[in-house]
């Protein structure tokens, strides 16, 4: 009887102290963070905006998409621990001028422009991007820059196919 008590003690310990750690930890894949309700991928190669959304997409995610002035400063934060420039969804290609998230065409809502931006420097950035020293403030830039990317899987709008 002292015996069962005991192994039976261990089995509590072992599925508290090995199988929970691993249930919290298996919401984001390997190297994405997650926050809210979604899992973030901060690249560490460098492609323009178009191949960058198709990268996030054979992830079975998209570029980020920026909602909220909180889920703005959680991506300064990622952003501000790397090094470089990052692609975001946003795009104005199809209507020069009129912001949207490129992969639902939603108009921004929130947004969070550098001061004189967007600019259309030279006729030609119409995809949006934030680097480190940006402090969560966008920029739009053309889009065959080779440049880092943000991608964003979101749980409950899980992308299908
Ligand atoms: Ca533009
Ligand atoms: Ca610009």
């Amino acid at each position: 009887m002292h015996v069962d008590m005991l192994s039976f003690d261990i089995r509590n310990f072992l599925s508290i102290t090995v199988f929970l750690p691993l249930y919290v930890g298996a919401s984001c894949r390997s190297g994405w963070v997650e926050y809210e309700t979604s899992c973030y991928y901060f690249s560490t190669d460098s492609l323009n905006w178009r191949d960058a959304s198709n990268d996030c997409r054979a992830h079975s995610s998209e570029l980020v998409i920026i909602d909220s002035k909180e889920e703005n400063a959680f991506i300064a934060g990622g952003v501000n621990n790397h090094t470089g420039s990052f692609w975001l969804d946003g795009s104005d290609e199809f209507t020069e001028g009129t912001w949207e998230w490129a992969s639902n065409g939603e108009p921004f809502g929130f947004t969070s422009w550098l001061p004189h931006e967007p600019s259309n420097n030279r006729h030609d950035e119409d995809c949006l991007m934030t680097q480190k020293g940006y402090n969560g403030k966008w920029n739009d830039y053309g889009c065959s820059h080779r440049i880092k990317f943000i991608c964003e899987q979101n749980f409950e709008n899980p992308i299908i196919g």
